[in-house]
């Protein structure tokens, strides 16, 4: 199909002009679907982007800041896939308002970005930078001026060197009460304007890949026993951290955390089947989820980790079970597919066929009714009233044909049947109040380098251009009808 399509008959496509803008008419046509309320969104319904500082910034040494664990991991040789560092990424510190101009074309209300803890404390406590934090002054203040939602990350990975270097980072429980401080700097300084903030990005990946199997940053390897101590401080840091926004951010900032939860979806929909996805997804995300919001480890976890167990006080679950005002859960595949059983905890996870199909990266398996049990199940089980789908989205190879263009109808088949399964939630009432999808444009993606890319956007990593992807049509669409499908 290369040369079949001209730059032009692209741009009709995709609904955008040459130039990357929206023709009025296409508008016009846009603004005038077929009313179908069942494929409708709820009408506040917050429909956003994502990304990270790490795998987006660049501008490594610039505005004195300080250095992260995944600088160091990412230059350490044959950590990462294509050999390939962050040090410039998307140059997103210099070209946030050339990105800004990409949401406001996608039409989103609401972009998710994370603060570089290294920015703003360059060893990760001691004295702050505020000439690092001015950054994010300005990202805010250029979105607001966009009419788009800030919503802010904490921690999405980049953890201060030093805090690794001279504490063991989140072995100790000092990384949990640095980030608290953190934590508070930046709200006295952004819930003027930032309404919204996460906590800890993915608390599930990096424990594990980072601190169990040395996979990511920091690359350590801790037996059970350690591995559990580093979960309940990064559980502690997020507790801790919800206080000091509290405490020191504007009244009525709303935290919470975002999290991998592991999806726990019933194999079929029977009654008894999904008591059992119930259960499945207290137990299995008893380490973090469940704790935060419950405030105790599951019997069961605790007996199955035996001497392996946390060490904690009753105090420190208090903290950890700090109110949140929201849950925001990063979905992208269906972990377990479970059954019900007779025998205690009263669930068996069936395991993942040969055949199952992935996208194209292997951990990124197809289910889109995972975006409608998960958050089903959560609001249920832990009584949430307000879920926001914190990352969603998938890798696609993107292959550019002879014009230029990329028709990532991959990406478009994944993230419709997504998104309809997630439709079918709100309308059942499931309190999912918004939706970001990860990401807005290609970046780097952890040991994968460059070679996986999850954006709207295509980015060339040699001149930082960028471009729509049919996809970011699809889900300007999307937004624009508040619905997915006609
Ligand atoms: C998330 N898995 O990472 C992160 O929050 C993002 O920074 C990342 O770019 C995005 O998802 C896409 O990968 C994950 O193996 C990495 O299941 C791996 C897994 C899940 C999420």
């Amino acid at each position: 199909m290369s040369g079949k399509f001209s730059r032009r008959h692209f741009a009709k496509l995709a609904g955008f002009s040459a130039l990357g803008m929206v023709q009025p008419q296409q508008r016009a046509a846009l603004a005038a679907p077929i009313e179908h309320a069942s494929r409708s969104f709820p009408r506040e319904f917050v429909w956003g982007t994502a990304t990270s500082a790490y795998q987006t910034e660049g501008a490594l040494d610039e505005d004195g800041r300080g250095r992260s664990i995944w600088d160091t991991f990412a230059h350490t040789p044959g950590k990462i896939g294509d050999g390939s560092n962050a040090d410039r990424a998307n140059d997103h510190y210099h070209r946030y308002k050339e990105d800004v101009r990409l949401m406001k074309e996608l039409g989103v209300k609401a972009y998710r970005f994370s603060i570089a803890w290294p920015r703003v404390f360059p060893d990760g406590d001691g004295a702050p930078n505020p000439t690092g934090l001015d950054f994010y002054q300005r990202l805010v203040d250029e979105l607001l001026a966009n009419g788009i939602e800030p919503y802010a990350t904490l921690y999405h990975w980049d953890l201060p060197q030093s805090l690794q270097d001279r504490v063991g980072g989140w072995q100790s429980s000092d990384t949990s009460k640095a980030f608290a401080n953190y934590a508070g700097y930046v709200a006295e300084r952004l819930t003027d304007r930032v309404r919204n903030i996460f906590t800890i990005n993915e608390a599930g990946r990096f424990v594990n890949f980072g601190y169990g199997s040395g996979i990511d940053a920091p690359g350590v390897k801790l037996p059970l026993a350690e591995l559990n101590q580093v979960r309940h401080h990064v559980a502690l840091g997020h507790g801790l951290a919800v206080q000091a926004i509290r405490a020191r951010g504007r009244a009525g900032t709303k935290a919470g955390p975002a999290e991998n939860i592991a999806a726990c979806l019933p194999a079929i929909d029977t009654p008894a089947n999904v008591r059992a996805a119930e259960i499945a997804t207290r137990e299995l995300n008893a380490g973090f989820l469940n704790v935060i919001m419950e405030g105790n480890y599951t019997n069961a976890f605790l007996d199955y980790a035996g001497a392996d167990a946390p060490k904690f006080t009753a105090d420190e679950l208090k903290v950890i079970a700090s109110p949140n005002d929201f849950v925001g859960l990063n979905i992208y595949a269906p972990q377990h597919y479970v059954v019900a059983s007779e025998q205690a905890p009263g669930f068996t996870v069936l395991p993942f066929p040969t055949s199952f199909p992935h996208m194209n990266v292997d951990w990124l398996r197809i289910g889109p009714e995972t975006l409608y049990w998960v958050p089903r199940l959560a609001a249920k089980i832990w009584n949430i009233d307000t879920i926001y789908i914190s990352e969603n989205g998938t890798s696609a190879a993107d292959d550019v044909t002879a014009d230029g263009s990329v028709y990532d109808i991959d990406r478009i088949m994944y993230l419709r049947n997504y998104l309809a399964q997630l439709q079918r939630a709100t309308s059942e009432g499931v309190p999912v109040r918004g939706y970001f999808l990860w990401s807005l444009m290609d970046n780097f993606e952890w040991i994968y380098g460059y070679e996986k890319r999850f954006g709207l956007y295509r980015v060339d990593f040699q001149t930082q251009l960028r471009t729509p992807k049919l996809s970011a049509s699809f889900y300007r669409n999307v937004i624009e009808r508040n619905a997915v499908g006609l």
